[in-house]
């Protein structure tokens, strides 16, 4: 088995139809992740220079998992995105001038000032806010899928957790019961071989994804730091859902190239280890294989790069211009006070089109024409 061969892992799983990814859909992948980068690296320097209170937390090295993933999905789906996964939120439609105004504490921030930090999830965009105990978001993902089963919906819900996670009795007890209830669920593990300064060899005694069997639902191990292969997983993932298949377990072998948090120079990581990811890094292998590959022209790689700079800069300026929140709202939209649904957003990804379904609610996506 192949790290990048997701068919391969998924059995009798739908292998990636080359032609399922435009030329467009490829430049925007490469565009978010470079985007997500850019973002985060322009957060470090803010907190930096002291303008983030509290800590700083990147997923550097992690960009093709959130991205990939949150690209398999349809507006009507629904995710629960964790501390690595900024890509999906840029995705789901998130710009880079809110997130970094939420780091910052400020008004125009996601959570207009009341977290600075990335435990915020936009309702508008489908996106639950973050739950900060791990694993619980897969449980509220479990939530979500019953619910779409229960109402006859062909919509998924997808979770990110880190390889830690998967150490909580949490964790557990989710992967039981979406197997149980055959849960239209999609599972995204990210291994980043470390939770704080914990290994791999030192977090479990057997891989996660071989667990999965155990759960009765399939698990899928990829490369996470090839974009397409896990786009490739999560979109078999996401259609076996879709079709009443159930759950299934999609592991994403990467790297954290950064400390847990700024605060940590991860002097626990061997030197050679981080070398040998450096040189697989997922921006820059993927900038490579659209010029080999897919006849992407210096140009165009480097125009895209060149955009997002400027945007994020842009949006950098609106987010330093952002004042800080009136004190008479911290109480508000603390609690619930009514009920309001979660909305589709207008995540503005190329290539997937909703479809004008009829009721029951059939989110299955069709390629626009190329
Ligand atoms: C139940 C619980 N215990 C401890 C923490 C503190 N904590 C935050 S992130 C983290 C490490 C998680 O590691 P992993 O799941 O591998 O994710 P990574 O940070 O590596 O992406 C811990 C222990 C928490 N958020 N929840
Ligand atoms: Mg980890």
């Amino acid at each position: 088995m192949t790290l990048s061969d997701a068919s391969a892992v998924m059995g009798a799983a739908v292998p990636l139809d080359p032609a399922l990814l435009t030329r467009a859909d490829r430049a925007e992948l490469l565009r978010y992740m470079t985007m997500m980068r850019t973002a985060e690296e322009r957060a470090l320097s803010l907190y930096k220079q002291g303008k983030v209170p509290g800590s700083f937390y990147d997923g550097r090295g992690q960009e093709a998992i959130s991205v990939g993933a949150a690209f398999a999905l349809s507006p009507r789906d629904r995710l629960c995105i964790l501390h690595r996964d900024l890509g999906a939120h840029f995705v789901r439609g998130v710009t880079p001038d809110r997130y970094l105004a939420n780091y910052m504490g400020r008004a125009d921030g996601v959570t207009g000032g009341k977290d600075g930090n990335l435990h915020f999830g936009d309702r508008a965009r489908g996106c639950v806010g973050m739950v900060s105990m791990l694993p619980d978001m897969a449980l509220v993902a479990n939530g979500m899928a019953l619910a779409m089963k229960m109402r006859g919906e062909a919509r998924v819900a997808l979770t990110f957790f880190g390889e830690g996670s998967t150490a909580n009795g949490q964790w557990h007890e989710a992967m039981n019961f979406a197997g149980v209830q055959r849960l239209p669920v999609v599972f995204v593990l990210e291994n980043n071989r470390f939770a704080y300064s914990t290994p791999n060899e030192l977090e479990f005694a057997a891989d996660p994804v071989e667990r999965a069997e155990g759960y009765g639902l399939p698990g899928a191990e990829v490369d996470g730091n090839d974009v397409e292969a896990v786009f490739a997983a999560v979109h078999a993932a996401v259609e076996r859902a879709r079709e009443g298949g159930g759950p299934t377990l999609v592991e994403c072998q990467t790297m954290r190239m950064h400390g847990h948090g700024a605060h940590d120079d991860m002097g626990y990581v061997p030197a050679e280890l981080l070398a040998k990811w450096e040189a697989r890094d997922p921006i820059q292998s993927y900038a490579a294989r659209l010029l080999e590959e897919f006849d992407f022209a210096d140009e165009e790689v480097e125009r895209i790069t060149e955009e997002v700079r400027a945007y994020v800069a842009e949006c950098a300026e609106r987010a330093l211009a952002s004042p800080m929140p009136d004190p008479a709202l911290a109480r508000e939209g603390v609690f619930a006070d009514r009920w309001e649904p979660l909305g589709d957003g207008a995540a503005p990804w190329s290539g997937w089109a909703e479809p004008t379904a009829p009721q029951p609610i059939d989110n299955r996506v069709e390629r626009r024409a190329a």
